[in-house]
């Protein structure tokens, strides 16, 4: 596999500033400059996978230094392994309530559509301290509507259901019964979602085929939702007229969270969708007196109005959009120059405000909710300086 190295990404900044390509998501961020230093965080977990091979990977921010996460950095997890897929074998079905069943290889996906999309997410179980099941890609394949319409989904399809080729043995439970089967990893859209501009189907990731971590040969993408109904290892989409409930749908992933409607509290259940506004800290770098802080934000695609920073005690200040991130549906980095840190322990934390309005929440304004998915609480960083 190619890895882009850093003189190929010094290289493509240079090219896109000559061509005066602002805002096209490149390589921004520099590497270590000479004399630069990481700033340790303190609030840092002792047990951290990186390994690249690992089945579960996090993404270590700390040495974030590009706009797009490489593949062999980008963040893995699964619930039942890695399953090995020959792309040459490989067909995505489409059935059930269409007009016009499928089955399509990669190359008849590639003349289908062939575009582009960066987009970033989480796994709405990332949290602090690390925060590390995260990353950005660039991504190609086809609009999912693109595929859908060639099927022509039916009146009556009002749910359509992405199954992995990925399964394991599951326990349903039904009021006293319980039941052993296997089940593969699946997740729905309601037909008006699926059939938006927004949802993808990747077989590429930073122009190179899809890593079996990233679900090699197709996945779905649904730009500005959490990582769940991103199927990877994509192999069926079936259409159907009752809603799906399968497990990663309706029980492993969904928040219970009490709300006040009309003066009475609720408890709400609720599937995991649409990414909640989140910003932190992820790195914090030295270079002669000053300090270079740098958030990362995710949004539901809404446009970002501000992101701040808190120093100790002191007073909201603003941060920088980099300009290599507008992408609507990618990470979003923010920076700030830090002057005159004292040596010792300070805690630096970011907030962000979209154009809607909504501010990132801090920890106590989620004191309802009860599953720790979703926390997109603003995330006061331990850092030390010498
Ligand atoms: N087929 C399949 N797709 C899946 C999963 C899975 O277990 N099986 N896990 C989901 C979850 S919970 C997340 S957070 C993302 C992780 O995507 P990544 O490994 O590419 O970072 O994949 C999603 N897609
Ligand atoms: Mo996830």
């Amino acid at each position: 596999m190619r890895e882009t190295t850093r003189r190929e990404m010094l290289k493509t900044t240079l090219t896109a500033a000559g061509a005066g390509l602002v805002g096209v998501p490149g390589w921004a961020l520099p590497a270590l400059a000479q004399g630069e230093t990481v700033v340790p965080f303190l609030d840092w977990p002792e047990k951290f996978v990186t390994n690249p091979a690992s089945d579960r990977r996090l993404f270590d921010s700390r040495t974030l230094s590009s706009a797009i996460t490489p593949a062999d950095q980008f963040f893995t997890t699964q619930h039942y392994g890695h399953p090995v897929i020959d792309p040459a074998t490989f067909r995505l079905r489409v059935s059930g309530l269409v007009d016009r069943p499928a089955s399509l290889s990669i190359e008849e996906l590639r003349k289908l559509g062939n575009t582009e999309l960066i987009a970033g997410f989480e796994c709405s179980g990332n949290r602090r301290p690390a925060q590390g099941l995260i990353g950005n890609g660039r991504w190609t394949g086809v609009p999912l509507r693109t595929v859908l319409e060639r099927a022509g989904l039916k009146g009556n399809a009002r749910e359509i259901v992405f199954f992995g080729a990925d399964k394991g043995p599951e326990e349903v439970e039904f009021r006293a019964q319980k039941f052993s089967v296997e089940q593969n990893y699946g997740r729905s859209l309601p037909r008006d979602q699926a059939l938006s501009p927004e949802p993808f189907l990747a077989y590429a990731l930073n122009g190179e085929p899809l890593t079996r971590h990233q679900g090699a040969p197709l996945r779905l993408i649904v730009p500005g939702w959490y990582g769940a109904p991103n199927v990877k290892w994509l192999s069926e989409i079936v259409a159907q007229e009752d809603q799906y409930l399968g497990k990663f749908q309706a029980r492993w992933y969904r928040s219970l969270r009490g709300e006040m409607i009309n003066g009475e509290m609720k408890w709400v259940e609720a599937a995991i969708t649409r990414q909640h506004l989140k910003s932190f800290v992820g790195r914090v770098t030295k270079l002669g007196a000053d300090h270079r802080v740098t958030a990362i934000v995710l949004t539901d695609g809404t446009a970002v109005k501000t992101v701040e920073l808190k120093v100790d005690d002191g007073a909201w200040v603003a941060m920088t959009a980099d300009p290599a991130t507008s992408a609507r549906y990618g990470w979003k980095l923010f920076t700030y120059t830090w002057k005159g840190a004292a040596p010792g322990e300070h805690t630096l934390v970011s907030r962000v405000t979209d154009t809607l309005g909504q501010v990132q929440p801090t920890e106590e304004d989620l004191a309802n909710k009860k599953t720790f998915l979703e926390d997109n609480s603003q995330h006061p960083r331990r850092v030390v300086v010498s």
